[in-house]
């Protein structure tokens, strides 16, 4: 094993302040406080399913609304895992997951490229709120995670019926995704690009 793979990233603004801690060859320990039951619910499952230690602190100005509170960390999370995968050397690259939860399926493809690209679609009609999530958040997320991480993501939901499973498959599909793509190949040696960096 070469050097651990971990980030950390602090952002703070007058609206956040945030800190991410990511190591991606963790055993799925995830500590996470955003104010946003949620959302911690939903990074959760991202820590617990990508096999990472995650952990998650995030102060934000909820007096407002969750809005900012929740972008501001999945940047973060995004500025984290982008560091924590340093030069991409040896990883798998390509990785896809579904994850069905009861009656929803989400379907997660994911390129660590290095060039931040998003394609979403979920069922329309879904529940506005889920707590105090806010469930137009969800593209969101994925879009300020992408951004930061620098990778393109695929994220579709072809049915579903409940907002809280819709979500929620979408995050564990996206926690399986991203640990498949950022495993090492051991039959990989340097960086998987015919242009050599990623
Ligand atoms: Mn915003």
């Amino acid at each position: 094993m070469t050097l651990a793979r971990v980030g950390r990233v602090e952002r703070s603004t007058k609206e956040t302040s945030v800190l991410v801690e990511i190591n991606l060859d963790g055993t799925g320990k995830a500590d996470i406080s955003t104010g946003v039951g949620f959302y911690d619910h939903m990074l959760d499952q991202l820590g617990r399913h990508g096999l990472f230690d995650l952990s998650v602190k995030t102060e934000g100005d909820l007096h407002i609304d969750s809005h900012h509170t929740i972008e501001d960390t999945s940047l973060a999370l995004g500025a984290a895992f982008k560091q924590a995968l340093g030069d991409k050397s040896g990883i798998v690259r390509f990785a896809n997951a579904s994850v069905p939860l009861d009656e929803s399926l989400a379907q997660v493809t994911v390129d660590l490229s290095g060039r931040p690209y998003l394609v979403h679609s979920e069922p329309e009609g879904m529940a506005p709120m889920i707590g105090d999530y806010d469930t137009t958040m969800t593209r969101h997320i994925l879009e300020s995670f992408v951004a930061q991480a620098q990778v393109a993501l695929h994220v579709h939901v072809p049915y579903g019926r409940n907002a809280h499973h819709i979500v929620e498959c979408q995050f564990k599909a996206l926690a399986r995704a991203l640990r498949y793509a950022s495993e090492i190949d051991p039959r990989q040696s340097g960086i998987p690009s015919t242009k050599g960096a990623l």
